[in-house]
């Protein structure tokens, strides 16, 4: 349906997007120069998992010649504020005690990065983090810190449970059992990857993490390196899954660090899953996804389990990728 909608609303059929690769446009009178020689597109969005409406969000924005900082937080909000996602934002499921708290974090081309932890009360950690990012001299906020700021900051105090993890909640509460099953049953966390028009690259990751988790837990995706990293020279890398394994390895900023070394986004995100496993190598029962993209607007993904997958738009069209795995089915 969105996909038949976005090549409605740009006036192109899919084979005509493939074929014209050096014209990217989302509305008729806002054409921009993509480009594509040289092996670099620009500009280009990826997220994890099939977060359609999220990707073309932020695909509007860059499509218009926003920047990549842009298109990420205005992107990952359209997740946040969808109260049918229960991993992400409003409609998040909570902590064990009831308590929806969000974790996220941003950096830009300029390596500048933002991130709130534990962040109740508030509906676009994103914005927070950007905000964090921007007007203090720090990196990270936590708990009630990070709310008060926000709330110095203009944002409203919001009802994050929604009547349906509220019920979900109360029904786990009868046998209280915490399992992290794989794929989207507990994880649909939204790492975004985007590149300007310029080649600046940017990221964001955002979360309301492992459901009914300890009071106070923090998982990956609100800490640089781990959850999510960017390096303008280089390219970026973001993660989806259990956040504590991704932490161990540094997930994300191993990857890019792999892709400076010259590997490929595809091959870093494989060897981040292959060093996660080697640390695990009794245990099948959880799920990572890395998704990346290098400098050039390559990109690549990988997971422990299939089932995972990213979403991207690009002058070369927009299409939902399948993840290889590194347990097959
Ligand atoms: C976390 N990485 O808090 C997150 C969970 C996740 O989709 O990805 N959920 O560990």
């Amino acid at each position: 349906m969105q996909r038949r909608k976005f090549i409605k609303k740009s006036g192109l059929t899919t084979a005509s997007i493939l074929a014209a690769p050096a014209l990217a446009s989302c509305k008729d009178d806002k054409k921009i120069e993509a480009t594509t020689q040289s092996q670099t597109i620009k500009p280009i969005v990826i997220c994890t998992w099939d977060f359609m409406n999220a990707s073309a969000k932020a695909w509007e924005v860059l499509s218009d010649g926003g920047r990549a900082i842009d298109a990420i937080e205005q992107g990952v909000k359209v997740e946040e504020d969808d109260a049918n996602n229960q991993t992400v934002g409003t409609g998040g499921r909570p902590d064990r005690d009831g308590n929806v708290t969000l974790d996220a974090c941003i950096m830009d081309a300029a390596g500048n990065c933002g991130a709130v932890l534990a962040l109740q009360n508030i509906a676009n950690p994103i914005s927070v983090a950007r905000k964090v990012m921007e007007e203090t001299p720090h990196v990270m906020l936590a708990g009630k810190g990070a709310e008060q700021f926000a709330y110095e900051k203009g944002f409203e105090k919001a009802n994050l449970l929604t009547e349906k993890s509220k019920q979900e909640w109360l029904e786990w509460k009868k046998t209280a059992n915490y399992e992290t099953p794989i794929n989207i049953e507990n994880h649909d966390t939204i790492g975004m990857l985007a590149i300007d028009k310029n080649g600046d690259i940017s990221g964001g990751c955002t979360t309301s993490g492992m459901a009914y988790k300890l009071a106070g837990r923090v998982g990956d995706s609100p800490i640089i390196g781990a959850g999510l990293f960017v390096d303008n020279t280089v390219g970026g890398a973001t993660a989806t899954g259990v956040g504590e394994e991704v932490v161990r390895t540094v997930g994300s900023f191993l990857i890019v660090e792999l892709m400076r070394q010259g590997k490929s986004p595809q091959e870093a995100c494989e060897e981040g899953v292959k060093r996660i496993m080697e640390k695990n190598k009794d245990r099948k029962d959880f799920q990572i996804g890395f998704i990346a993209m290098n400098k050039n607007g390559e990109t690549g993904a990988y997971c422990i389990h299939s089932g995972f997958s990213y979403r991207q738009y690009s002058p070369k069209g927009h299409e939902n990728i399948e993840s290889q795995s590194f347990f097959q089915k």
